[in-house]
């Protein structure tokens, strides 16, 4: 049996904040009190003057995720040690439902690849392209025996990932009815397209025009659309990486309705604004993202609504893709879309900075409190995807995943210093205050200071509960 303390850490959850000792046993918290005992086999770990939060969960990931010709940069290996040494212990990553791959399928295939690469906890939503009655019973047989309680659905992309509503509204209500909740990526893609074939006739191949071409006020048209449609299916829904005013004001008005509609938002939204879209440099593939970057307004409205709880999480996005082609040996990487904006695979890298950027930019700009922080990176992702009280929390019984940060401990982000394999960050070069010391999954050291204990394949599946019941 192997044991642990630690001792006399700063315990802060997303309702509590008290200082006492936490005893682990075999991965799970055993108790948690003031001078706790305990025998002379029990390995000690001061946390004095350190918090002590419960790890990370990051319920929007890609690793080793595959786009058209475009795979991300990381690997499970690399991504889930990036994300520890970001306070990040579990992910929700994505299966993905090819055209001729069943959904069952496509969840085996990402359990063998994070049962080979993964260095911390995980699960799978999937992503789902085709409706079918093959389709719509493997769903409900993975909600009920393989642990993945939701499936995420595009409104964009037609001709590749986008359904119509008819397939969305068939998903939800049977989703609905089994425990199961429907994420959506709310953009009108054919719009969009017709938008993007627009810009390139007119000869505007600059990564500028990507953002150009996915205007706010369709994202916001989706988003009405998918409330209708959840509504109408009695279903819970989830909308991804929420970016516009537009999208948030229909969210806001169905949750005051008592619809459950649940969204989440993302660091890059939080912290970047649509301004650095000025020029026609290709050096802006760094900013392509979908959504892009919105108003300075949309920014102030997002922190706004993770206050007052009418988005629930902050998730990373983190679909890294390189600056640089070749970088470790990849390829179709943001240079793919060289000539032409609409080629240039979406996505960037954040599972690292997402909570010291939150704590920075949010706590300590006293835009959302401590317990906030933790409820928005930690609890409330755990509770509505069916993690929670395993993970999610700190609390006797739960998962020993534990984060112990230096909450005045300043550093500045660089790619140079992060753990993935990407060659950027939005934040380079930024200051941030709150630094992460340790981190702990279920009981074992993964990350101590600079130093990484971890290993691929020591990351474990985690089958979900219900999704959407909270
Ligand atoms: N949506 C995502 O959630 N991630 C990457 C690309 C996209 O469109
Ligand atoms: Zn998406
Ligand atoms: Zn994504």
């Amino acid at each position: 049996m192997s044991r642990k303390i630690i001792r006399n850490g700063r315990i802060v959850t997303a309702i509590d904040d008290y200082v006492a000792d936490i005893l682990v046993e075999d991965g799970q918290i055993q108790a948690i009190g003031r001078k706790l005992a305990c025998g002379s086999d029990t390995e000690s770990i001061d946390a004095t003057g350190l918090m002590v939060l419960p790890g990370g969960v990051d319920c929007h990931t890609h690793m080793d995720n595959t786009f058209g010709d475009s795979t991300t940069c990381d690997s499970f290996e690399s991504g889930t040690r990036s994300a520890a040494f970001g306070g990040t212990t579990t992910i929700v990553d994505f299966a993905f439902q090819r055209q001729g791959v069943s959904v069952l399928e496509a969840i085996e295939r990402a359990q063998a690849k994070g049962r080979e690469g993964a260095c911390i906890d995980y699960g799978f939503h999937v992503i789902v392209t085709s409706v079918n009655q093959q389709t719509l019973a493997d769903m409900q047989h993975a909600i009920r025996h393989e642990g993945v309680s939701s499936f995420k659905m595009f409104m964009a992309y037609p001709g590749s990932v986008m359904v119509d509503d008819a397939a969305i509204f068939q998903a939800m209500r049977m989703v609905g009815q089994h425990g199961g909740m429907i994420a959506l990526h709310a953009e009108n893609g054919t719009i969009i397209e017709l938008l993007i074939q627009e810009a390139l006739a007119q000869g505007h191949t600059a990564p500028k025009y990507h953002a150009l071409t996915r205007p706010a006020i369709m994202e916001g048209e989706a988003t009405h659309r998918g409330i209708k449609l959840a509504e109408l299916a009695q279903a819970p829904v989830y909308f991804v990486h929420l970016s516009a005013k537009e999208a948030l004001k229909h969210v806001v008005e169905a949750r005051d309705m008592g619809v459950p509609v649940f969204a989440e938002t993302c660091p890059h939204y939080l912290f970047f604004d649509e301004s650095v879209y000025d020029s026609e440099d290709f050096d802006l593939a760094r900013y392509v993202m979908s959504p892009p970057l919105r108003s300075k307004e949309a920014q102030n409205a997002l922190w706004t609504a993770l206050r007052t709880d009418d988005l629930q999480l902050v998730s990373t996005d983190h679909c890294p893709f390189c600056m640089k082609e070749g970088h470790l040996g990849r390829v179709n990487q943001k240079p793919y879309g060289r000539n032409d904006f609409s080629r240039i695979p979406n996505g960037i890298p954040g599972v690292e900075t997402r909570l010291t950027t939150i704590h920075d930019g949010g706590v300590r700009a006293g835009r959302i409190s401590l317990n906030r922080m933790v409820e928005l990176t930690a609890t409330a992702p755990a509770k509505l995807f069916g993690l929670y009280p395993r993970k999610g929390t700190i609390a006797v019984g739960s998962d020993a995943d534990l984060v112990l940060f230096d909450a005045g401990q300043s550093h500045v982000i660089s790619a140079a210093t992060q753990h993935g394999n990407c060659d950027f960050t939005l934040f380079e070069g930024r200051e941030v205050t709150g630094t992460v010391r340790k981190v702990f999954l279920r009981g074992e050291l993964l990350v101590d200071g600079e130093q990484w204990l971890g290993r691929a394949g020591a990351g474990q599946y985690v089958a979900r509960g219900e999704s959407g019941g909270w």
